[in-house]
């Protein structure tokens, strides 16, 4: 086998060169998404069609933020009208009318394709990455990237100072904490930006409301997904998926709008 001759040394620069080519290129770019979950890869995907450089910083060693879990891991998603539509034309995932307005989707197919189509689209995900400040600039006030570290290193307890990646939009697509728009919070009070927390259930107003308020928190900072429900204190929706497509298509939208007029 080929493989018998290579040099433990040589797999050693192969990994630390790439890894690094890819850090160096992606240590400023057009929009830096946090989160992989439903809402995050959405908008991914709309963004790196629209040819935006476009990173996803994901905690986790893996897509889906949610989606796998499903509704109290039954391997089921509902999702309602149009997105049941915009599932299959635009990342080709089967759907299954229910009646009632509702259609089933398989968690696993839909975090493959939703993954598949962004990273096809042009998207770069960075997993195993623990974004853990904002970068911000005073005059005017806009947030203006992010300070990340390995996640496994957020795990074992310890302190290392971060590594930072600019960007002209960061995206909190971190799902029922909103942990950016929280640190933006806490760390530049003079922004005023209040994370009032997710209200209690009430399905038939909260999936409009999470798209109606997907959008700007600051210059520099957008919020979508469940993030959105956290930072105006929203009824959440429990299992039910379809305003967070609708999100992550909405900020996509508006992004584009404000980065390329
Ligand atoms: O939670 P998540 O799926 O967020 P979402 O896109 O979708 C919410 C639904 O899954 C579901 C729901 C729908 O009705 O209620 O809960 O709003 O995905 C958020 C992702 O962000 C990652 C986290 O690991 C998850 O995969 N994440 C959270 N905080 C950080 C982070 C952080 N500080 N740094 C990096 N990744």
């Amino acid at each position: 086998m080929a493989g018998i001759s290579i040099r433990e040394a040589s797999i050693t620069r192969a990994i630390v060169n790439s890894a690094l080519k890819l850090l160096s290129e992606y240590s400023s770019v057009d929009v830096a998404i946090v989160g992989a979950g439903p809402s995050g890869m959405t908008a991914a995907y709309y963004l790196a069609k629209a040819g935006l450089k476009t990173l996803v910083l994901e905690r986790r060693f893996s897509f889906g933020g949610g989606i796998g879990g499903a509704a109290s891991h039954l391997p089921s998603i509902i999702v309602e009208h149009p997105v049941s539509e915009i599932l299959s034309k635009d990342f080709g995932i089967k759907i299954m009318d229910m009646g009632d307005g509702l259609f089933t989707v398989d968690p696993a197919e839909m975090i493959a394709k939703l993954a598949v189509k962004a990273i096809d689209a042009g998207a770069k995900f960075l997993l195993g990455v623990h974004v853990d400040d904002v970068i911000y600039r005073d005059n005017p006030p806009r947030i203006t990237g992010l300070a990340l570290y390995w996640a496994t290193i957020q795990m074992a307890g310890v302190h290392t100072d971060p590594f930072f990646i600019e960007s002209n939009a960061v995206v909190d697509a971190t799902g029922h904490d909103a942990e950016v728009a929280a640190v933006a919070s806490r760390k530049i009070p003079e922004l005023g930006i209040v994370v009032r927390g997710e209200k209690s259930a009430y399905v038939g107003v909260a999936e409009d409301l999470v798209v109606k308020y997907t959008g700007k928190v600051i210059d520099g900072l957008y919020v979508t997904g469940m993030a959105v429900a956290a930072v105006h204190g929203l009824p959440r929706m429990g299992p039910i998926f379809g305003s967070m497509i609708m999100s992550g298509k909405r900020v996509a939208e508006i992004i584009i709008e404000d980065l390329k007029g």
